[in-house]
């Protein structure tokens, strides 16, 4: 046997899977199916850093796995290619962003090949390919259609840097998520989505879905839905989640920049006392009314300020009934989704207008609008897309009265294309619809879905929106788009801080592979500790991930052992223990598992073919590459990723021989050996005579013997 060497295997197989297509879902099989989900990447210029396999590897062993259990697996990848970085680097550069575009995911598609990871290659797709984008048009004129896409102006978030609006979640502390530009606030017309339209439904259906609990509560967190009434005083509506507390308003607050009184007063109705009317900054705008009452004795923030500006407090009041004043209100912090960006590289919005007609939809045959070719893709300072000043392509009829009309030169957010990326991959070539019913009725849902912690209230919750729109339009046959949903932690840089590039932190895979192969590499990210928490990088210990394929490898030796490993506790033991673990996605204890199993075959001097077999089955999903060069040399012909996953024993399971701890007050003395049958009797027995044991009973009284089932004897003495 030649000496482990990745360069001679990995690529080879990689070819041999494109060739037999072993990787790629069919639309029609009897297999059951089962389909795994990551978030696409956005092909950056910058090309694969060592963090953006960990959720792909993760999602591979999920896929491989299911493969060998019998599925018809579904595992795809794209390019969620439209967005800032691309357009700011052709406003640069001068570059076309679609060939920016290109050269960058064909990167990132070499990088990722060489990882083996078991994606179907062959539904790959880009957001920015017009036979993609088409569809998101199509979609949009949906919403448009059932009354949920709509113009608004709308105070926006503005990054000055950027020269985009953006919407609430997009800005963090008052700052541009993307460059950390503090926000200015601007007037502008603006699409708008109306995801408040699902915020119950959102809501209540997490109950439904299998999502971690710090999943859901950030999204109801952001749904933010409360109980509670409006209640009039005089001309004053205020929204209160607490109404049995009104007998205790001393004051009332509206929204302002300052605190300040403003000389009026207006009469409390529950306790008709005339009571003062403040401005002040706590009090939000957009919230509730804009209005409350203060509460000083009941609530915090009205104490501070009642205690501030001298106002009256009543610690001592009557408790309203919840209905007794007022109209019973749900409100929801949730706003609509504002879906314009005033920038190039987007989705044109499929919409005319018309002087007579006003917004007209393009109609469905002139779908997709194309993006026009441009010289210049620099935003304009007044805010409008680079879009308005192509007179040729901004100037055309309409389609409703034949009229002079002008295009909406506004684009989607990024975030459009990957609202309904996941049902595509279910049809990807389809011309006719943006996937066909037969498709989405075998694929749909995505029956498990990983991706990052920072998408869980952009992405997920509007690809949540999107499916369930689709849903009450009869488009799809799931109301939730995802089954179940994980989250992996990213990996740090060695420095502990996220790799990027200004930092000059980033590790690139193609080093790592380059020096200790793809196998080893995933071994080591699935190896380096749990996979929900974040870690940093260490070069230096790839080496053991190394050494341990390395002793995989020796053990394939021709001469096999025929002994019997009596009832073989540890095969089955593994088998069952790495089965459960890759479920839990606790990827590095399967991997320990494996390591010390591999430990304990090498150590006895004697393999069974058995033995190696399930453990190159089982180590198959983490080192796909090795471990099918290694099936090869057993005689097989098939590959070993369509072979069934090992099953276990049960009753194995049970060691026939325990070593228990003897222990004299405390103190370890002896282990012995009992068999699983021996009674609590007969192994207290067995610990008195033991000879390291009765030394330590000389002269003194035994006053009780412990026996902890399986672990430990102890014996105390006076
Ligand atoms: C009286 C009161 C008494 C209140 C009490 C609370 C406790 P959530 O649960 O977040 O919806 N509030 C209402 N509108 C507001 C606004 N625009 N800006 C700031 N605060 C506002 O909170 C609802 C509570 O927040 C409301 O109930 C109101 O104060 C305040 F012991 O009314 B409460
Ligand atoms: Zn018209």
């Amino acid at each position: 046997m030649k000496e482990y060497d990745p360069k001679e295997i990995e690529k080879k197989w990689q070819d041999k899977w494109d060739e037999t297509g072993q990787n790629n879902a069919t639309n029609i099989s009897d297999k059951p199916k089962w389909y795994s989900l990551i978030e696409f990447p956005y092909p950056s210029g910058d090309g694969l850093h060592v963090g953006h396999p960990r959720p792909y590897i993760g999602m591979d062993i999920i896929s491989r796995k299911r493969r060998m259990e019998g599925f018809n697996v579904l595992y795809p990848i794209g390019w969620d290619a439209f967005g800032l970085p691309t357009e700011n680097y052709a406003i640069k550069t001068g570059k076309d962003p679609r060939v920016v575009t290109e050269e960058n995911s064909s990167n990132f598609k070499r990088q990722i090949k060489s990882l083996g990871v078991s994606f179907d290659w062959s539904r790959e797709i880009n957001t920015t390919d017009p036979k993609y984008y088409k569809w998101t048009q199509w979609l949009f004129l949906k919403f448009l259609e059932h009354g949920l896409a709509y113009k608004a102006k709308m105070p926006i978030n503005w990054c000055p840097k950027d020269k985009i609006g953006l919407a609430n979640e997009e800005v963090v502390d008052g700052k541009c998520e993307r460059c950390g530009t503090e926000v200015e606030m601007r007037e502008k017309e603006q699409w708008m989505l109306k995801i408040t339209a699902y915020a119950e439904k959102l809501l209540q259906d997490l109950e439904t879905v299998d999502y971690p609990e710090r999943v859901k509560a950030s999204q109801r967190n952001w749904i933010g839905k409360s109980e509670g009434a409006l209640i009039k005083f005089d001309d004053i509506e205020i929204y209160t989640t607490r109404p049995d507390t009104i007998y205790g308003a001393t004051f009332l607050v509206v929204s302002g920049k300052e605190d300040k009184f403003t000389g009026r007063y207006v009469t409390n109705p529950a306790t008709k006392e005339k009571i003062p009317v403040w401005e002040a900054e706590y009090v939000l705008s957009d919230y509730g009314t804009g209005a409350i009452m203060g509460v000083p004795a009941d609530d915090e923030r009205d104490m501070i300020f009642a205690k501030k500006h001298d106002l009256p407090i009543v610690t001592e009041y009557k408790k309203a009934g919840f209905e007794d004043f007022g109209k019973k209100v749900i409100k929801y912090k949730l706003r609509d989704w504002i879906f314009s960006r005033q920038r190039y590289w987007g989705e044109p919005i499929p919409v005319i207008h018309c002087v007579e007609c006003g917004a007209v939809p393009v109609p469905e045959s002139d779908l997709p609008v194309l993006l026009p070719e441009v010289k210049n893709y620099q935003p304009t300072d007044t805010g409008e897309s680079p879009l308005a000043i192509i007179d040729s392509w901004v100037n055309t009829k309409c389609p409703k009265c034949g009229g002079e009309a002008k295009r909406e030169t506004d684009t989607m957010p990024n975030w459009a294309g990957s609202s309904w990326y996941f049902l595509r991959y279910m049809d990807p070539e389809n011309s006719e619809s943006f996937a066909s019913k037969d498709a989405l009725n075998y694929f749909a849902p995505v029956d498990w879905y990983n991706g990052g912690m920072e998408h869980t209230t952009l992405h997920l919750l509007y690809s949540r929106f999107w499916n369930k729109f689709l849903f009450d339009i009869g488009l799809v046959p799931t109301s939730e788009p995802y089954k179940k949903r994980t989250s992996h932690g990213i990996i740090l840089a060695g420095d502990g801080e996220k790799m990027s590039k200004s930092r000059g932190n980033v590790v690139n895979p193609d080093k790592v592979i380059e020096q200790f192969g793809a196998d080893t590499l995933r071994v080591y990210e699935m190896f380096m500790g749990p996979f929900e928490q974040a870690i940093a990088w260490s070069e230096a210990s790839l080496v053991g991930p190394r050494r341990f394929l390395e002793k995989v490898w020796r053990l394939n030796s021709s001469a096999w052992s025929d002994l019997s490993v009596d009832d073989n506790f540890e095969m089955n033991s593994v088998i069952k223990k790495v089965s459960e673990d890759i479920e839990n996605m606790s990827f590095n204890t399967a991997v320990s598992s494996l390591m010390i199993y591999t430990n304990t075959l090498e150590k006895r001097g004697g393999v069974t073919k058995d033995e190696y077999e399930a453990l190159l089955k089982l180590l198959a999903p983490f080192a796909p590459h090795m471990t099918e060069e290694l099936w090869g040399t057993l005689g097989h012909s098939e590959s070993v990723h369509a072979t069934p996953w090992p099953a276990y024993d049960e009753s194995k399971l049970i060691k026939s021989e325990i070593t228990m701890v003897v222990q004299v007050n405390g103190k370890v003395r002896a282990q012995i050996v009992v068999s699983k049958d021996q009674n609590q009797d007969e192994i207290e027995k067995l610990a008195l005579s033991n000879a390291d044991v009765s030394k330590w009973l000389e002269g003194v009284e035994v006053k009780k013997v412990i026996v902890i089932p399986g672990k430990v004897v102890n014996i105390v003495v006076a």
